[in-house]
């Protein structure tokens, strides 16, 4: 039986490339609901109902677990899948917990990025009361990042403009950590990390979100010994073209590079 992990686009490759790295003997199904990306621009029920969609073909892959590797798609569905479906499912979170604990001695303040959509729902609100006591997150988001990864813009220029023209009315030197709070944003992480002044770390949630999916699996006596790492690509629009831009998103995010 495989992992499946699903996202809207090309963002949960990110998430795939460390489930591949940590889980080498698992087989995996990825899905990317291209007839609806983005979901981050859109209304919150429009993002149920294309998730559930998704989730109902996905569910035929003869899959063991789920990965909903999109933090859009999680806030809003993850519930719903869960009272649903009876196989695990593992949604993502912005790392803003572990971000909080590392500047808790520095006195310096937490930069979230994620989707509009992330940005604005519960669950992010209650996430940031429960864990920002002392008030130093601050959130910014970056819809438009999205949209270049889906065109698969990787060049450190049109990037590196991007990033300062967003960046322009912060004061860099008062924040310790930046989150990558959107399964997408990782992409851009080695140009965000030579644009940034160096004390300032970056987080995201992938490892964690693998880390919980290996116990789960180990918990339930689900951990596949034989598998090899086989990759089956879908996408809701079943386009061949951009079955082969996932394949070059994960060849980007495991080399550095596209050949
Ligand atoms: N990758 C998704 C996330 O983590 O929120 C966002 C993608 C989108 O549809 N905007």
């Amino acid at each position: 039986m495989k992992i499946a992990i699903f996202d809207s686009g090309l963002g949960g490759i990110t998430v795939l490339s460390e489930a591949i790295q940590k889980l080498p003997k698992e087989d995996f199904v990825y899905f990317a609901d291209t007839l609806h990306v983005p979901y981050g621009t859109k209304s919150k029920d429009e993002v149920k109902a294309f998730v559930r969609q998704s989730v109902e073909t996905i569910i035929l892959q003869d899959v063991k677990a789920l990965v909903i590797a999109c933090n859009t798609a999680t806030s809003i569905a993850v519930n719903d899948l869960r009272s649903t479906y009876e196989i695990p499912i593992i949604g993502m979170e912005p790392a803003v917990k572990p971000a909080v604990e590392m500047n808790r001695s520095t006195g310096k303040r937490v930069l979230v990025f994620a989707t509009p959509l992330t940005l604005s729902q519960s669950k992010y609100s209650e996430l940031i009361s429960r864990v920002d006591d002392h008030h130093i997150v601050d959130s910014l988001p970056l819809p438009e990042l999205v949209q270049y990864c889906e065109q698969l813009i990787f060049d450190h220029a049109t990037i590196e403009a991007y990033f300062q023209a967003k960046l322009a009315d912060f004061d860099l030197s008062r924040y310790g950590t930046v989150v990558l709070g959107c399964t997408h944003y990782p992409f851009y992480r080695q140009i965000l990390k030579e644009l940034l002044p160096d004390h300032i770390q970056i987080v995201d949630g992938g490892e964690g979100t693998v880390k919980r999916l290996q116990q789960i699996l180990q918990e339930r006596n689900l951990l596949n010994q034989h598998g090899r790492a086989d990759i089956t690509m879908m996408c809701s629009s079943q386009d061949p073209a951009y079955v082969h831009k996932m394949d070059k998103a994960l060849q980007f995010m495991l080399k550095g590079r596209i050949t």
